[in-house]
Parts: C-alpha cells; structure tokens; sequence
C-alpha cells in the first residue's frame, strides 16, 4: 500500500491567498488532507458502509455525490449486500475523478460503479435507495441547495434515504467560537501549524458556505423529506440522515 502524500499546501507563507479550488495539486493530498481536516471523517465512512447495507434496496441505485476520491462510494460499495444495486458516484473536479478512477479500479467488490465528471447540480437522480453528500453540499451556492434536495426527494424510492455530512455553523456566538476554536485545536494536534490554519481558512472563504443545524433541517423537511436527525457530530462537523 502507497502511504498517500501528506498536505503541505498552505504549510509556507503565501502572498495572496487564492480561493480554494480541487485541482490537482488538491487531488493528490487529498486522503491526508481530509483526515487530518476533518474530525471523525474516517467514522463517517465506516458508518456510511453499515448504512448502505441497511438502506440498499434490491435493483436500485445508490448515489455519492460529490464523490472525490471516492471514499463514500468504496464505502458503499463494500457495505452493499443486495442484488442488482449499482453505485452512480459523481463529481466535477477533473483531477478528482482521474484519481477516483484509478482508486476504484484497484478495488476488487463487485457492485458496479458508474463515475461520472459532472455537476451534481445536473445529475438526474433515478430509482435511488441511498443518496450521500459527504461533506459536498457546503460548497453548492446556499440558493440552490433546496433544489438539488428536492430532486434528490424525488428520486429516493419509498424508504430511501439521504445521509448528508456537513461542517455546521451555529447561532450562538459562544458555540461558534468554541466549535472554532476546537476544530483548529483538533487541526494542531493532526500536525497542521497555525500558517496552515488560517491560510486554510482564508481559502475556503466564501467557498465553503456552512449553515446551523436547523437550516439544513428545515430544508430537508420542505423538500419533502419525513423526518431528519443528526446521527453523529464532532465539533462542528455533523452527519445527518433524513428519511422518505
Ligand atoms: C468524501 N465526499 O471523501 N458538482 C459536483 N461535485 C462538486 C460540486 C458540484 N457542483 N461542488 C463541489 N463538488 C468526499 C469528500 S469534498 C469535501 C467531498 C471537502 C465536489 C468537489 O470537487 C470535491 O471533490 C467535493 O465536492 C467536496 O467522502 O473537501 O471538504
């Protein structure tokens, strides 16, 4: 096994901190950078392998959007038990799926997947048991999240379910400076120097737009959805599940 690259993109001083893009240079740390960024993210995955045996319909579709290298759809994949399921895995950073790619040809579980380089935003979503945004849905302008969740709605099947991963902004301001304050301390502890942290955080600026708790639980319920509950939270980083 190759021991991927570690993240020294912000690690020295930059003049002028560009806006966070997934090119390649992002592709290429990302499993380290993902890891050592967001706590509890392997839990998430191993957690998102059990729910896809639980969810998985026979003959239906699950979907990873968002999918970058892949680690939500290998989840799935190996947590999937039901005959006739096939994966769609999308996402639409050149550089991610090219390594995606490679990383799901190396894979040897049988379900198979179909990965696509697209906005998830014109993706049809059809016969779907299991629909996951791992950590995607922050980066879609906050205009256009309601409809992506009800077309993801209305190709769930009857007892589908959306699993939808999230960092959380909060309205109390002390949570939000706690939470902030945390996540940067579990950044420390991975390794990351305060460089790295705030030139991180200038990046993801405006790019990556996170919403409180009940925003999103809200949207879901106008979309349609049933019922929708936080299944796990680290700091200021939260899966949620909503049911048809
Ligand atoms: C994981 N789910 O490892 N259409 C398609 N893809 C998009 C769009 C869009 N409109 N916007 C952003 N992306 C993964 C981690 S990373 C999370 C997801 C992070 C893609 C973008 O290219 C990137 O690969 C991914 O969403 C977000 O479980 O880096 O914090």
């Amino acid at each position: 096994m190759n021991i991927p690259p570690r993240d020294t993109l912000y690690a020295d001083p930059i003049a002028s901190v560009a806006g966070f893009a997934f090119d390649e240079r992002v592709a290429e740390v990302f499993p380290d950078m993902i890891r050592r960024s967001v706590p509890g993210y392997g839990a998430i995955l191993s957690a998102i392998g059990l729910l896809a045996d639980r969810f998985a319909q026979p003959d239906s579709v699950c979907y990873d959007l968002g999918c970058s290298l892949g680690g939500a759809t290998l989840a799935m994949r190996h947590g999937i038990r039901q005959p006739g399921c096939r994966i769609v895995a999308v996402d639409n950073a050149t550089a991610m799926v090219e390594r995606c790619r490679e990383l799901l040809a190396r894979d040897q579980a049988l379900v198979p997947v179909e990965l696509l380089c697209a906005d998830i935003r014109e993706v049809p979503v059809e016969n779907a048991s299991l629909v996951v945004l791992n950590f995607t849905l922050q980066f879609l302008p906050v205009a256009e999240r309601l409809p992506l969740m009800e077309r993801i709605y209305q190709g769930l099947k009857p007892g589908g379910a959306l699993i939808i991963s999230e960092k959380l902004a909060f309205d109390d301001p002390r949570q939000q400076a706690l939470h902030t304050d945390m996540h940067h301390a579990f950044k420390r502890s991975q390794g990351y120097s305060e460089l790295e942290i705030s030139q991180k955080r200038t990046a993801l600026e405006n790019v990556l737009v996170p919403e409180t708790l009940e925003q999103h639980r809200s949207r879901l319920l106008q979309a349609g959805f049933a019922s929708c509950e936080p299944w796990f939270q680290y700091f200021n980083f939260a899966s949620l599940i909503a049911l048809k």
